[in-house]
């Protein structure tokens, strides 16, 4: 069994911090549970051009305000507290903070960990599943 705290998050070098955003890591590849899971905090008035061209992901948010753009569409859709969108289709998109939003992450497959976003506004694959 795994126990994580949020708490010891920094401490164990699972807090990383990007522009716009900053994400606790709490499960990664190493943990052998086939996705990763993340807490991930969006900043006020961020705005975040993202295509997980490898991953797919789901994102509930707890607390807060903002959107997303459907880049394939055009289509807005409001994110508030209780609301989840999962890219099954690798959607490109841009999320975007009104207030500060905390949102609770799902990969699959896992992060490892130290993945920033690369020019493209995706995550590359680690070696073995890029083939
Ligand atoms: C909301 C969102 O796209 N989160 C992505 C995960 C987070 N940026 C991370 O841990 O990399």
């Amino acid at each position: 069994m795994i126990i994580r705290k949020l708490s010891e998050s920094d401490k164990a070098g699972r807090l990383i911090r990007s522009a716009g955003w900053e994400s606790n890591r709490l499960i990664l590849k190493n943990d052998g549970m086939g996705f990763s899971f993340h807490l991930t905090t969006i900043y006020a008035g961020a705005e975040l051009e993202m295509h997980y061209k490898n991953h797919l992901e789901s994102v509930y948010c707890i607390s807060g305000e903002g959107s997303i753009e459907d880049l394939a569409t055009g289509e807005i859709h409001e994110i508030e507290a209780g609301t989840l969108y999962a890219l099954n289709e690798h959607d490109r998109h841009i999320l975007r903070g009104k207030t500060e939003m905390l949102m609770a992450c799902t990969f699959n497959p896992p992060l490892s960990g130290e993945e920033v976003h690369d020019e493209t506004g995706a995550y590359p694959l680690q070696r073995e599943e890029a083939v």
